[in-house]
This record gives C-alpha cells, structure tokens and sequence, in this order.
C-alpha cells in the first residue's frame, strides 16, 4: 500500500450480520476475520451473537445476527464491494428477486458509515430498516448505544427501545 494511503482518514462504520445456512456461529467468526484481514479495515468491536427468528419470509431457518464496529479508509462504494465479495467468497448465492429475504450463508449489511446520507443504486446509508429490525437493533445496541442515526435523530438505544413491544422480533 502507497504512504498516502496510510494517512488516508479512518472512519467509524458499522454493519449488521446475519447468517441462518450451515455452520451459522463460524460463518459470522468468518467473516469478522475476512474483514479484519483487510489493510484497509480494523474491527474495533463485536456485539454477541443472537438467534432469532427469520422476519419477512419466516419459513427458513432462525437466524444468527451480530453487529460490528469497523474503523475504514475505504469509500462507502468501496466497503460495500468488499463485503459483497467476502460474501461471495463465503458462497453466497444471489439469488433471484423471490428469494432476496430468503436463507443464506452470510449477510453483511452496512449499516452506518460515520453520519452520511448515501442513496445511491444499489447503496443506500443508513440501512433504510434498520430502525424496524430488532434482530439489527439488538446487537447494535451492544456496540453502538450512543450512535446517532443521522436523518432519524435518536440513538440508537432509543430507537430499539422505541420498538418496544411493537415488533416482538
Ligand atoms: N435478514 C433478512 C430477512 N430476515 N431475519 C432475521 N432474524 N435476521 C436477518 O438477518 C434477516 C431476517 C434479509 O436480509
Ligand atoms: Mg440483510
Ligand atoms: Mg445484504
């Protein structure tokens, strides 16, 4: 790597973690590893892992999600890439429009990428749901309490605590 890419500034992201096919704890000890691997990433911190049931099609398997805190030189556009390919490189399948919520070996969700707004094809920032998703709410909750969501204005704290009783899941 250049010099100049060393000084280049880290910023503070956070992604979801999600995975509900075969050896669904590794997978996500996996894939926290592929990250942390990279030069241009470092894991600052890991929620615990939670299962929970699959929400949007419930007919597969519970889930295993966490949460992540990652410290990146890498543009927004540039993470997703790399966590698509981590994806890939786990096997993951993508599979047609039906199945987009369906079963898979592990998804890597960016959730916030410091206080930006990001709503691009194929990138939007923060995850549009995040705020109605308990089984990202929950984990986040570990590692980012105080995180502000940037256009919902709450912490994240508040927004799990908001979802209260409304989404049992
Ligand atoms: N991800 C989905 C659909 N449903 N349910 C749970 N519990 N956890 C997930 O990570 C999840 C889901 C699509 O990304
Ligand atoms: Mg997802
Ligand atoms: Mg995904």
């Amino acid at each position: 790597m250049s010099p100049r890419n060393d000084e280049k500034k880290r910023v503070d992201a956070y992604i979801g973690l999600g995975a509900n096919l075969g050896h669904r704890r590794d997978a996500i000890g996996r894939a926290i590893d592929a990250i942390g691997a990279l030069p241009d990433i470092d894991v600052a911190a890991i929620s615990d892992l939670y299962e929970t049931p699959a929400r949007f099609v419930e007919d597969q398997p519970d889930f295993i999600n966490a949460a992540a805190h990652l410290t990146t030189s890498l543009s927004p556009h540039d993470l997703l890439d790399t966590l698509l390919a981590i994806e890939h490189a786990m096997g993951r399948k993508r599979q047609c429009e039906r199945l987009e919520k369906g079963p898979r070996v592990i998804d890597l969700d960016i959730l916030f990428y410091a206080d930006r707004v990001i709503d691009d094809e194929g990138l939007t920032i923060p995850h549009p749901d995040l705020h109605n998703r308990r089984f990202v709410l929950e984990p986040l909750c570990d590692i980012a309490p105080e995180f502000v969501h940037p256009t919902l204005g709450k912490t994240v704290a508040l927004l799990l605590e908001t979802l209260g009783s409304a989404s049992p899941k």
